[in-house]
């Protein structure tokens, strides 16, 4: 079995090469795909931001790193996904408007198909109108929002808001999560859940529909 500490310096280092082939070797080898997550990608993409903060890195390493993690997802979200049950509800999952971040939205909807959940990801920089037409068309009953901006989070509530003026707030249940997130933030917007985390997001959802954890 490898070092997989190798995995951890690949993200930091911006080595998409050697995190997509550490990954496959570590699968392989019978790792959990939930412990490359947790244990090596999560903290390697904190000692990044750790690195941006203290202006080690700039928008270029934070780039690449993201490329670098992004290549090792690929090959374990499906894993976190596979499932095959009837859907247990429908989620339209979005990073909201004016945010590009995706990572950490994409392991929530990995995590949300993987618990039983039909996944609408309409991506990032996503509007109100963008998750209301998707509660009227494509008939969400979770909206999921993600925001890793403090500038972005206001986005949150004004979906929220158009939520409620387009008249179908009583028909979905609001979840919100990213970084800068509280709890105390989702009750004074007026989300129905919040989760610090993309495995947290699942037991938050099944909660809100009123299944068991
Ligand atoms: Co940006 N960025 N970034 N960035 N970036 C942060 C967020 C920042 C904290 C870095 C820093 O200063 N330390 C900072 C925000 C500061 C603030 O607002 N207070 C920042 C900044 C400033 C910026 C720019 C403004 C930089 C610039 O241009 N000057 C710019 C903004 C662009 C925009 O969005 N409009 C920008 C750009 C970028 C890149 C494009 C270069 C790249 C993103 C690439 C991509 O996503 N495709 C990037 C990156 C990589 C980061 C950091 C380093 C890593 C983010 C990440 O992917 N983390 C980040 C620093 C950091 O977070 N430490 C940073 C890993 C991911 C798994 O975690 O997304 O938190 P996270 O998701 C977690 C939980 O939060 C939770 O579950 C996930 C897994 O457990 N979660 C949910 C997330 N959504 C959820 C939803 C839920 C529930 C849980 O329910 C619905």
């Amino acid at each position: 079995m490898q070092d997989l500490k190798v995995l951890h310096k690949a993200v930091i280092e911006g080595d998409a090469r050697t995190a997509k082939r550490t990954t496959e070797q570590a699968l392989a080898g019978g790792v959990k795909p939930l412990e490359l997550v947790q244990d090596y990608l999560m903290p390697a993409m904190a000692e990044v931001g750790r690195r941006f903060e203290t202006n080690e890195y700039f928008v270029p390493e934070l780039l690449i790193s993201a490329r670098a993690m992004k290549a090792a997802l690929e090959l374990i979200r499906p894993l976190l996904a596979a499932s095959g049950a009837e859907p247990v509800g429908r989620v339209a999952l979005g990073t909201v408007k004016g945010d590009l971040h995706d990572i950490g939205k994409n392991l929530v909807g990995a995590m949300l198909e993987g618990g039983g959940f039909e996944v609408l990801d309409l991506g990032v920089n996503v509007s109100a109108e963008q998750f209301i037409a998707a509660v009227k068309e494509k008939k969400a009953n979770i909206v999921a929002m993600s925001a890793l901006l403090t500038t972005t989070m206001p986005s949150m509530k004004t979906t929220i808001d158009r939520l409620k003026e387009a008249g179908v707030r009583d028909q979905v249940k609001v979840l919100i999560g990213g970084a800068p997130i509280t709890r105390k933030y989702a009750e004074q917007v007026g989300a129905d859940g919040y989760s610090e985390s993309a495995a947290g997001a699942v037991a938050m959802a099944r909660q809100t529909l009123g299944l068991k954890a």
